[in-house]
C-alpha cells in the first residue's frame, strides 16, 4: 500500500505492469501481485498524473491506495488554491533544504524543469505581480 499526497477519488486509472485497474471511492485499486517492490502510474481527469511511483507489496496487502492531487496551479506551492507570498516563502524554505508542509512540488516547480530553485521563486513572484 502506498499513500500519495492528495485525495482519494473514484475511477482513477491505476496501471501496474500494463494492468490497469480503477480506484474505488476510497482510492483503493486491487492487483494480484507477489510480495516485492513495484511502480504504478495513475491518471484521472482533472488530476495530476502520477508516474512511476514506487510502492511495496507485503503479505496479504495486494491493494494500492492512491491519492490524486488536483490539477496543478503553477506557483501554488502550499496547495491552498491561491498564489501569494506564502508560496514564495514555501519555495524558498524548500530550496534551503527545509521541509515545508504542505508542499506541492509540481506547483512549486513553476518552470517545470524538475528542480526547485530561485527561478521558480522569481516566476512565482511574477505570477503574483501579474495578478493571475
Ligand atoms: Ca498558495
Ligand atoms: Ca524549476
Amino acid at each position: 500500500m502506498k499513500t500519495h499526497a492528495g485525495q482519494a477519488i473514484e475511477g482513477a486509472q491505476i496501471e501496474v505492469f500494463g494492468v490497469t485497474e480503477e480506484t474505488d471511492a476510497t482510492g483503493h485499486a486491487e492487483f494480484s501481485l507477489p510480495e516485492g517492490s513495484f511502480f504504478y502510474n495513475a491518471s484521472a481527469e482533472g488530476y495530476m498524473d502520477i508516474f512511476n511511483e514506487p510502492f511495496e507489496v507485503t503479505g496479504g496487502d495486494n491493494y494500492i491506495e492512491v491519492l490524486m492531487q488536483a490539477d496543478g496551479m503553477p506557483g501554488d506551492a502550499n496547495g491552498d488554491g491561491v498564489v501569494d507570498i506564502l508560496d514564495v516563502l514555501a519555495i524558498i524554505q524548500y530550496f534551503h533544504g527545509n521541509d515545508p508542509e504542505p508542499f506541492y512540488f509540481e506547483n512549486a516547480d513553476v518552470n517545470q524543469d524538475g528542480v526547485i530553485d530561485l527561478l521558480d521563486v522569481i516566476e512565482t513572484v511574477a505570477i503574483i505581480e501579474s495578478g493571475e
